[in-house]
């Protein structure tokens, strides 16, 4: 999708009508009262106080059309000079814009753009004339804090885009159309795979039965390929105590995102944001040698973080995930070769799901000193390293700063949702500060005791995150081995044939097949239409000829032919695709 703040003509041009939005409603809204109103990566947006008034989505075409009637007008956009006094003086009936002025340099020269009788402070550059601004759309309504704090009046928020041609802005209207349909909430909604409820809390979703088998067998998948691998699985608490995360360093420096300390007798404990502490102390428990390097620790474990209400999303940013965690502890020569089998491993299981829009990204320290563990000397080491290991795999990485952990280093897998936030999937970390706050060792080849080095990593990320891309990537169509349902069986018709598929549905369940009957007294064409909507990947349509032959027929999702084989070979073919992750 189009970036409209990178790109210059379109920036100038959304921005200037932001302006012909103020101005509309203006028009509409005498009263009304404007921050501020930037151009976005999706267009633009101004932010209005309309007092006791409230915008909906309703409201939205009224504005359009008062904004064509100032376009149409062709009023010039002329730019006006003022000094701090003059600009004071001309906007002291709005007192967000005396904010804006009175925070401006002292000798700054304040530029406003006017057109007609309406002019707004402004840096510009704008268009010429209103009539440029002819192929827009307002998109939705919102509420933001004034300055976006929670302590401040709530303003409304009017979203809009501009084009420089009607088939650009129709394309990207049906790109936004396809993005919704795409978008993980509505498809969990649509399949009933996950819900939420204001009782429970927000970023906190309840995953329904058809979304907990989806999940079931990405644990299964993930948690078979990494034993595998070798990896050695344990089950820790949810919980541990405030010591443990001022050891591992966490409580100095990712308290903002953890929820609060909870008192039992003389304890404190706290819900874990992470499972690195817990399985430090596993490696901890006993005496290692160099021999038993590398150690893979792993955990399908619970962690909580306190995201703010405004960031949650669906499955996508949640409060309580579930993380395909694990720790690998290694010897600082096993570095580059554990970071190897893990980009491997990601790789292996992105093409198992047939992902390909994604991007690696090292991520690195920033300026703020409380974020990060404050240590020169390890970090240039670790970044360094980290930066040797992804060039001498070959990887096409970018770099950011400030996206670190903050004991280390990471290799982010950027993903981008359909709605087109850009979030980290899988990521591989390089830490050499835990081993050290919890005193890890090993006995290396001489008999002397050395520090491992820790690579935290999460392939699938969180089984939240994941199953929200898989869901967007596949549009809800999954492969036959995760759909919730794989078979659904309609008889023709139930008196003469339902015994037949009740004899069938037996056989696939004996084969672990997850197999439904319709036997609804409803059309067959109905019951057709129904098994596509839920995407379920096989129908099978059961009639006198099948029932005869003893055998079956079926379609797939997606395809209008029917093809009939026997019952053995039918069980064969499902058992081998499901086998094979297909
Ligand atoms: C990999 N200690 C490491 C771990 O050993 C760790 O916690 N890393 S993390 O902070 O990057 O989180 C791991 C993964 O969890 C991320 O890559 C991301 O995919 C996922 N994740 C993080 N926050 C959320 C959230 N709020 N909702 C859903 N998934 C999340
Ligand atoms: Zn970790």
């Amino acid at each position: 999708m189009i970036n409209i703040k990178e790109n210059k003509n379109l920036n100038i041009l959304n921005h200037s009508c932001a302006h012909l939005l103020a101005h509309a409603i203006k028009r509409l809204y005498p009263n009304a009262k404007f921050w501020v109103g930037p151009v976005i990566e999706e267009g633009f947006y101004y932010d209005i106080d309309l007092g006791d008034e409230v915008i909906k989505e309703e409201d939205l075409p009224k504005i359009e059309k008062e904004m064509k009637k100032i376009s149409k007008s062709d009023k010039r956009i002329t730019r006006l000079e003022l000094s701090k006094e003059e600009a004071l003086e001309m906007f002291k009936e709005d007192p967000y814009k005396v904010d804006l002025i009175e925070n401006m340099n002292k000798d700054e020269v304040i530029s406003a753009y006017k057109q007609d009788d309406f002019i707004d402070l402004c840096r510009g550059p704008h268009m010429p004339t209103t009539k440029s601004m002819k192929y827009f759309k307002l998109l939705k309504v919102s509420g933001a804090y004034y300055k976006g704090d929670s302590k401040n009046k709530m303003l409304q928020r009017i979203y809009g885009i501009c084009f420089e041609n009607e088939e650009d802005l129709n394309n990207h209207l049906k790109e936004l159309e396809e993005a919704k349909l795409r978008d993980h909430r509505k498809i969990g909604k649509d399949l009933k795979l996950f819900m939420t409820h204001d009782l429970v809390g927000k970023g906190m979703p309840l995953w329904l039965p058809n979304g907990a088998m989806i999940r079931y067998n990405l644990e299964k998948y993930i948690k078979d390929k990494e034993i595998s691998l070798g990896y050695k699985h344990v089950y820790t608490p949810s919980l541990g105590s405030v010591d443990l995360y001022k050891t591992s360093g966490h409580w100095d420096h990712y308290k903002e995102d953890m929820f609060p300390v909870m008192k039992v007798d003389d304890e404190e404990f706290v819900l874990r944001p992470m499972n690195c502490p817990h399985h430090m102390l596993v490696y901890k428990n006993d005496l290692h040698s160099y021999r038993d390097l590398p150690i893979r620790i792993g955990e399908l474990a619970h962690d909580f973080r306190y995201e703010s209400s405004g960031a949650v999303c669906g499955l996508e940013r949640v409060r309580c995930m579930c993380q395909n965690d694990a720790h690998i502890f290694c010897s600082l020569d096993e570095v580059g070769e554990e970071f190897g089998n893990v980009v491997k491993l990601i790789l292996d299981v992105y093409k198992d799901f047939g992902f390909n829009n994604y991007s690696f990204r090292l991520s690195l320290r920033g300026k703020e000193k409380e974020k990060y563990f404050d240590d020169d000397e390890m970090w240039n080491k670790a970044e360094s390293m980290l930066r040797s290991v992804l060039t001498d795999l070959g990887l096409d990485f970018y770099e950011a700063e400030d996206e670190a952990a903050f004991y280390g280093p990471k290799l982010d897998v950027q993903v981008k949702s359909a709605i087109g936030h850009d979030v980290t999937l899988s990521t591989c970390q390089l830490d050499f500060l835990l081993p050290e706050r919890f005193d890890l060792t090993y006995i290396d080849k001489d008999g002397t005791k050395k520090r491992p080095v820790v690579i935290h990593r999460a392939i699938l990320g969180t089984l939240d995150r994941f199953t929200a891309f898989l869901l967007e990537e596949t549009k809800g169509v999954l492969p036959l081995w995760l759909s919730p349902v794989q078979v659904n069986i309609i008889p023709v018709n139930n008196e003469y044939h339902l015994r037949y598929a009740k004899e069938i549905e037996t056989k696939l369940k004996e084969n672990n097949i997850r197999v439904e009957v319709d036997d609804r007294e409803e059309k067959v064409s109905y019951k057709m239409r129904e098994s596509v909507t839920r995407k379920i990947p096989i129908t099978l349509i059961l009639g006198d000829k099948e029932k005869d032959n003893n055998n079956i027929s079926y379609r797939r999702y997606g395809s209008e032919e029917t093809v009939t084989v026997s019952e053995d070979d039918f069980i064969v073919l499902l058992n081998n695709e499901i086998k094979s992750y297909r």
